[in-house]
């Protein structure tokens, strides 16, 4: 049995109960079965492929806080270390009440090839919850906040560890985050990214996912002889990542004509109103039926469904496992031409592998959705020579980054004659710098 075989088979066993992990895994293993095999007695007598799908350390611990009722509640909470070989472990918290183990460690493990790919010195690792900030007051979710980080706080450190935002985990709760940590060990430091432009937040930060995304997609589009003027893109999601990537896709000339939420989505053949979309989601925190009730040319629909509207670019911005075969099917069938994920593995493997083959370019999210923790990282940066840079200065970087990954990513498939399979090529160009610095510093 081939190496590659063998591990898989190994983390299968290992991982039986957490099928998001394992989607991850094999989506990576599989790709990069070309560099495996050209270097097989070296990566299998140093374990390379047994080191690098096991976390270095992973974290569980109990969040207790008191709800509005003086009713006690109680989560968990979870912080997974996944690889440090090439920086401290970088990657968000995520708060939803879907989280369990298997989900912070598929997204612990994309983050270590995300970051690499980032060119910028950060290792991989995620964190977050089951709670639910959906619904709950600031009071309550200060105090889950400060229980977790009383937890987490142990684990974490500017140079260690550095936990940001990701599903439910925005402005607000980085700010409370940031606050406990602070009181808890009395340092002052970029242990959080995120954070409020007040305390050492970097401009263009909270933008920065989408407007990635697009500078990606872009970049794409261009290379193929394309532009996003006058593309029309479908869009799932309203949060951050998404009200982003919708605001620079009409900056850059096209229009978004869908969006959506956990109960529902909008069809808006106007293109969405993002002012009227930040007013809904980021202040006032209700549901899209909002946003349809105050625009005369929106559409709700309930459930799902923006997959099925006419585009030219799909961007799938809410979560993993969103974009279905069937989707991928009415894609292809209304002559969409690239997907580009700006969410964490949204597009399930068979679907991802129809888009491919059927000619439309896809780059998955590790790639295109990495100007977040970029942006993280060039914040960092700022926290540690106790600057901070301007907007335009930061926005010039993420774009600059982008770019480059976009390149590398195509060079790193063309070198493996896997013209046009960005896939591969994330997952190759991400795995082969990891690899060097694991090979680098020993067995450990
Ligand atoms: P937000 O919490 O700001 O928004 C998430 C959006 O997706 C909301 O509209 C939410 O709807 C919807 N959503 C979440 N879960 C589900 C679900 N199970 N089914 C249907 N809709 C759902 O998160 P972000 O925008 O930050 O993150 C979106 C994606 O982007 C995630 O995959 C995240 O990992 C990824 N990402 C985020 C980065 C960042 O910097 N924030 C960086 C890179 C990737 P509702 O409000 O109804 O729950
Ligand atoms: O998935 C991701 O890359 C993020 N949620 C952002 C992580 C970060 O450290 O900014």
């Amino acid at each position: 049995m081939s190496y590659v075989d063998e591990v898989l088979e190994r983390v299968k066993t290992k991982n039986a109960a957490e099928p998001e992990f394992l989607q991850a895994v094999e989506e990576v293993l599989e790709s990069i079965r070309p560099v495996v095999e050209a270097n097989e007695e070296l990566y299998r007598k140093e374990a390379i492929l047994e080191r690098i799908t096991e976390p270095d350390r992973q974290f569980k611990f109990r969040v207790a806080w008191v709800d509005d009722n003086g009713q006690a509640q109680v989560n968990t909470g979870y912080r997974v270390q996944f690889n440090n070989a090439i920086g401290p472990y970088k990657g968000g918290l995520r708060l939803h009440p879907s989280v369990y183990l298997g989900i912070i460690k598929f997204l612990g493990f994309e983050q270590v090839f995300k970051n690499s790919l980032t060119g910028l010195p950060i290792g991989g690792g995620k964190g977050g919850s089951d709670f639910d900030p959906k619904g709950k007051s600031d009071r309550e979710v200060m105090a889950f906040c400060q229980s977790f980080m009383t937890e987490l706080y142990k684990y974490i450190g500017a140079d260690v560890d550095v936990p940001a935002g990701d599903i439910g985990t925005g402005a607000r709760e980085i700010g409370y985050l940031y606050g406990q940590y602070k009181r808890i060990t009395r340092l002052y430091e970029g242990v959080l990214t995120g954070k409020g432009l007040t305390y050492g937040g970097s401009l263009a930060r909270t933008e920065a996912t989408g407007y990635g995304l697009l500078y990606m997609t872009e970049e794409l589009l261009k290379s193929h002889g394309q532009d996003m003027a006058g593309k029309t893109c479908v869009v799932s999601g309203a949060g951050n990542v998404a009200i982003y990537a919708i605001q620079k896709a009409h900056q850059l000339g096209a229009k978004c004509v869908t969006c959506s939420d956990s109960t529902g989505w909008i069809y808006d053949p106007e293109g969405i109103d993002v002012d009227l979309l930040k007013e809904v989601k980021e202040v006032k925190r209700a549901r899209l039926t909002e946003y349809a009730a105050a625009r005369p040319s929106a559409e709700y629909h309930e459930g799902r469904g923006v997959w099925s509207v006419k585009c030219d670019v799909a961007l799938p911005c809410a979560t993993q496992n969103e974009l279905l075969i069937d989707d991928a099917k009415a894609l292809v069938a209304n002559g969409c031409i690239a997907v580009c994920e700006g969410a964490n593995m949204p597009t399930t493997l068979d679907a991802t592998q129809y888009l491919q083959e059927n000619g439309v370019y896809f780059v998955p999210g590790k790639a295109a959705n990495a100007g977040g923790v970029a942006t993280s990282a060039l914040e960092m940066s700022q926290n540690s020579e106790r600057l901070s840079w301007t907007f335009e200065e930061v926005d010039a970087k993420l774009k600059d980054i982008m770019v480059n990954i976009y390149h590398n990513i195509d060079d790193a498939a063309k070198r493996y004659g896997k013209e046009g399979n960005y896939v591969a090529g994330a997952n190759i160009a991400g795995f082969e710098k990891v690899v060097d610095a694991m090979l680098a510093q020993g067995v450990c």
